[in-house]
């Protein structure tokens, strides 16, 4: 496939012929491509995923489609997703190595990504709603939030390197809308893409959507996304982005890369966490889960512990960018004054990731995209029940963010609802 073709959707049928001449392909799976064996495996919202095996070897075809694959054509989406995907994997491969798939090719014509096949990972939500307890998650996601997210901002990049891709990933427009939208608002009024289980939520849901403080929240949560290029997010960091054996962690299909806030990857992803506690009671019929409900309550205790952790290094070693500078504290012998500016700056993530972890619950509750987590509990009882009191946790937690001072106090708020009988 040359890229002075016109874009056209890959299938199953084609793919071999269409790329069969494709060198990185052939280089890593074998050249003789009528040997290819060929299956589409994409289980997200937007794109097409194939696993391409050959005689030497496997790989991933990811190519993006002119429309949102969970929608359908009614809705139009750029097929650019794919070149911000392709250079943000490049940037997080470079500020956190070994922790995203390997780049054979980037086609951006055909808006498809060839990468390396990961096996025996699975997707870290479906471990999670099988009970499976991985050890290393915690560090190993923790570590890439703090280096991709200082890494990737004026703490660290010369300030025409951090500017310059900013305005490269500025023009993530329509995938930015897709968050404002959906994560920001369409939860908080009677949105047409919305949905819930119903009848049983109806109430609870009238409530939210009548909450003002919540709604205001909601929109200053919506204006530090919008306005705060702090650092090159992930920006879709939900455990549906993240593949896991027992000991190895790589994160995946950030295409919905731009300069935001910090808080806002490790908000999502805390929040994903929460929330596969707060459906782990959905899942009980296939084993006890009180072991994997403290599993995940001390996972987020350690996520968050590694990244303060990680974070604070980096500032103290690597603190060679415009904010902060080190000829203003260390090298006037003020070292205490670069601790107290780490304690502000980790103060602010930590403030603003709460609001963001409350209404990523929401969203997956109320809106468009939900979550296999709950959405895979077939008793529609049992899952209104775990969907109400992760609301109610999103609620508190969004709301409440200012007066919340530890991890602790925010797991303790997570244990009480879950144990709260009659929601
Ligand atoms: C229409 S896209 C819906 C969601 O899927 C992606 O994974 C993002 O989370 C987005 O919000
Ligand atoms: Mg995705």
């Amino acid at each position: 496939m040359t890229g002075k073709l016109p874009f056209e959707a890959l299938s199953v049928e084609t793919l071999a012929t269409r790329l069969g001449t494709n060198e990185a392909l052939r280089a890593k799976i074998g050249k003789d491509a009528t040997q290819w064996k060929v299956r589409e495996v994409g289980d997200g919202n937007l794109n097409l995923v194939f696993i391409v095996e050959g005689a030497s070897g496997t790989a991933v075809v990811k190519q993006a489609l002119p429309y949102v694959r969970l929608v359908g054509d009614s809705w139009p989406l750029p097929l650019k997703r794919s070149f911000f995907e392709y250079h943000a994997l490049t940037r997080q491969e470079a500020r956190a190595p070994g922790s995203v798939p390997a780049i054979h090719h980037f086609d951006e014509v055909q808006a498809l990504i060839i990468m390396e096949y990961l096996s025996p990972h699975i997707i870290l939500r479906r471990a999670l709603i099988e009970g499976r307890q991985l050890p290393n998650i915690a560090r190993d996601i923790g570590l890439f939030m703090a280096r991709t997210l200082f890494r990737g901002s004026d703490l660290s990049m010369t300030a025409r390197d951090r500017k310059a891709d900013l305005a490269l990933f500025a023009d993530n427009v329509e995938l930015c809308d897709i968050t404002e939208n959906l994560v920001f608002s369409d939860p908080y009024f009677d949105a047409k893409m919305n949905r819930h289980t119903s009848p049983q939520l109806d109430s609870l849901v009238a409530e939210l959507r009548a909450d003002r403080d919540l709604k205001v929240e909601a929109q200053r949560l919506k204006h530090i996304f919008a306005a705060n290029a702090e650092t090159l997010l992930h920006g879709d960091l939900h455990s549906g982005s993240i593949m896991v054996t027992d000991t190895e962690t790589r994160m995946i299909d950030p295409e919905f890369a731009f300069y935001g806030p910090m808080a806002f990857d490790v908000g999502m992803l805390l929040a994903n966490f929460w929330m596969s506690f707060f459906s782990q009671r959905g899942h009980e019929q296939q084993g006890k889960r009180d072991a994997m409900r403290a599993y995940l309550l001390d996972v987020i205790v350690e996520t968050w512990a590694v990244f303060r952790a990680e974070f604070s290094h980096l500032w103290r070693t690597e603190r060679t960018g415009m904010l902060y500078q080190k000829s203003l504290f260390e090298d006037q012998g003020d070292r205490l004054g670069a601790e107290q500016a780490l304690d502000h700056v980790l103060h602010q993530i930590w403030t603003d990731l709460l609001g963001f972890a409350g209404i990523e619950v929401h969203r997956r509750i109320l809106g468009l995209a939900h979550n296999a987590d709950f959405e895979t509990i077939a008793d529609e009882d049992l899952r209104a029940s775990c969907e109400a009191k992760a609301l109610k946790f999103g609620r508190h937690i969004a709301v409440n963010r200012r007066q919340i001072h530890s991890i602790d106090e925010v797991n303790n708020l997570a244990a009480l609802i879950e144990q709260e009988s009659g929601i």
